[in-house]
């Protein structure tokens, strides 16, 4: 297959700037804002999107909802929650790789061709950054295999040291 690996960047940048179809957000379950890379893109697309996101009435932890991109380049924003770092026995794992999943299947309902994804819980949520990587990788890859639409997915950094965790993590996939 000549998707998977081909399709996926590893870059450091702003996700409120980028060109694509879709940008995930790493929200909170009220779906009303926050700080971190939530606050930039609610800046980032305007009022609008708070007032969309106001109609969602929130989202479960590892699940998915979409909003259109307002101000920004992106047409969409798809908003997933990811899990809290509680030490790791509390699902973290699991909901993380769901959150990563549910982000692409709603890309999909939106015919979004290209995705960019933030380090989901590796900020204010402090899931393992390393170990966070591995999962965000080896979730979307498995995702793109099974469901080959995608033109482009882009693992959007915010600093040298996520991107190269990202990179060692794309690499040691087969
Ligand atoms: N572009 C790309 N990545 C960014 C940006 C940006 N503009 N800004 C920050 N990051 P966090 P979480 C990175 O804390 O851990 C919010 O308050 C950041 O360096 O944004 O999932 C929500 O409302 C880190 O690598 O999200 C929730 O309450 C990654 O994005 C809570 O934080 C995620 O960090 C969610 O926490």
């Amino acid at each position: 297959m000549s998707q998977t690996k081909d399709i996926i960047s590893v870059i450091t940048a702003d996700i409120t700037t980028l060109q694509v179809d879709a940008i995930v957000n790493a929200a909170n379950s009220s779906l009303l804002g926050g700080g971190g890379v939530d606050g930039a893109i609610h800046r980032a697309a305007g009022p609008q999107l708070l007032e969309e996101c106001r109609k969602l009435n929130g989202c479960p932890t590892g699940q998915a909802k979409t909003t259109k991109g307002y101000k920004l380049p992106a047409k969409w924003v798809i908003h997933t929650v990811g899990p809290v770092w509680h030490g790791g026995g509390q699902n973290e794992r699991e909901l993380l790789a769901a959150a990563y999943r549910n982000s692409m299947e709603q890309a999909i309902q939106v015919e979004a061709r290209t995705v960019a994804f933030p380090a989901i819980s590796t900020g204010v949520y402090r899931f393992p950054k390393e170990e966070a990587a591995k999962i965000a990788v080896g979730t979307v890859l498995e995702f793109i295999e099974q469901h080959p639409v995608f033109d482009g997915v882009v693992f959007a950094c915010f600093s040298e040291e996520s991107a190269q965790l990202h990179r060692s993590a794309l690499a040691e996939q087969a």
